[in-house]
């Protein structure tokens, strides 16, 4: 059995994270991971507070086990589901693609844990001084929105510089990441890519399929022109993104052309038009499976491995 401090922390059973995937983390999935003992996020994404209410409601009727909101901070709507997470008293928030300073005060009163989603040191320092209770360190490796570094260089920088915990995020699909992620200082990981075609998860089957049959070099990153580089499966609509960044249309109409892609993707299934993002570790996701049958297997994995590690010592 493998027990890390963040199971005491949040009173989960394995020290895993299921990411908040726009349009794919519901309430439904969430509740099925966290009533598998790990800890479901519901994505708040670019949705309103009334659609986040009747989520957590979801999740509430499915488990009794805590379980958490990503608040996607470049949102319109962030503000109104900051006030929500404080009213409905979460047990735990995440945030992505941000500062979430600003909320810190009300979510802290709440009694709500905080988990910022960082891509560099510096955020890392500036959310515990704030007082996140851990921060997830995602690498370039994630699906979606990503930062500069990978994983293998991004967790042990974040680990040495703050006192709190640290997960790591981005490039772990089987038991093999999840005890490679302990090496490098980790108390515990966010799987996103793998629970996207969990049983439980109700994203359009284009899309599970997709990642069931995508390999290696499936996915790649545009958006970068823009500001904000994101994780896709290649596809007719990524490999046009990618060639009209270098073409002289303007920001604008690059942005319009972006709009509306997720939901495209996750709720129509539309493989042409939609941007399925996905992490790198698609190429090892091949099964669908329970959220259960998921958590166990590859804590199962972890275990084997972390037990047989001392051979490599002489
Ligand atoms: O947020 C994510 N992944 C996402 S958000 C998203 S929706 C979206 N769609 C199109 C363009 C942009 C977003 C799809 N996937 N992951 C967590 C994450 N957070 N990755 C990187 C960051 C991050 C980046 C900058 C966290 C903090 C940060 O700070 C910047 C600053 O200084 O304010």
């Amino acid at each position: 059995m493998i027990q890390s401090p963040l199971c005491a922390l949040l009173g989960i059973e394995y020290p895993i994270f299921q990411g908040g995937m726009a349009w794919i983390s519901d309430g439904k999935l969430a509740g099925a991971v966290s009533e598998a003992g790990g800890l479901g996020i519901i994505s708040a994404m670019n949705a309103d507070a009334e659609y986040l209410r009747g989520q957590i409601r979801i999740a509430r009727e499915i488990t009794e086990k805590p379980f958490g909101v990503n608040v996607m901070l470049m949102s319109p709507f962030a503000d109104e589901v900051a006030k929500v997470v404080a009213e409905e008293k979460v047990p735990v928030v995440t945030t992505g693609a941000g500062n979430p300073s600003k909320y810190m005060k009300d979510w802290l009163a709440a009694g709500i844990r905080v988990i910022p989603v960082v891509a560099s040191v510096s955020m890392a320092r500036l959310v515990e001084r704030v007082g996140a209770s851990a921060v997830i360190a995602e690498g370039g490796e994630s699906g979606g929105h990503i930062g500069e570094l990978n994983t293998m260089a991004l967790v042990p920088q974040v680990v040495s510089a703050v006192k709190i915990p640290v997960l790591a995020a981005g490039g772990i699909g089987d038991g093999r990441g999840v005890a490679a992620s302990f090496m490098l200082g980790a108390v515990g990981v966010q799987l996103g890519t793998r629970f996207l075609v969990a049983k439980e998860c109700g994203v359009h089957p284009n899309y599970k399929n997709k990642v069931l049959k995508a390999n290696d070099i499936a996915t790649v990153t545009t958006g970068k022109r823009l500001g904000h580089p994101v994780r896709s499966l290649r596809t007719p609509y990524s490999r046009e993104y990618a060639r009209l960044e270098y073409t002289d249309i303007s920001d604008e109409e690059l942005e319009k052309y972006g709009g509306g892609a997720l939901y495209r993707a996750a709720v129509l299934g539309d493989e042409k038009t939609g941007c399925f993002l996905a992490g790198e570790i698609a190429g090892m996701v091949n099964k669908e499976q329970s959220a259960k049958e998921i958590i166990e297997e590859v804590f199962g994995e972890a275990e084997s491995l972390l037990s047989g590690a001392a051979k490599w010592v002489k």
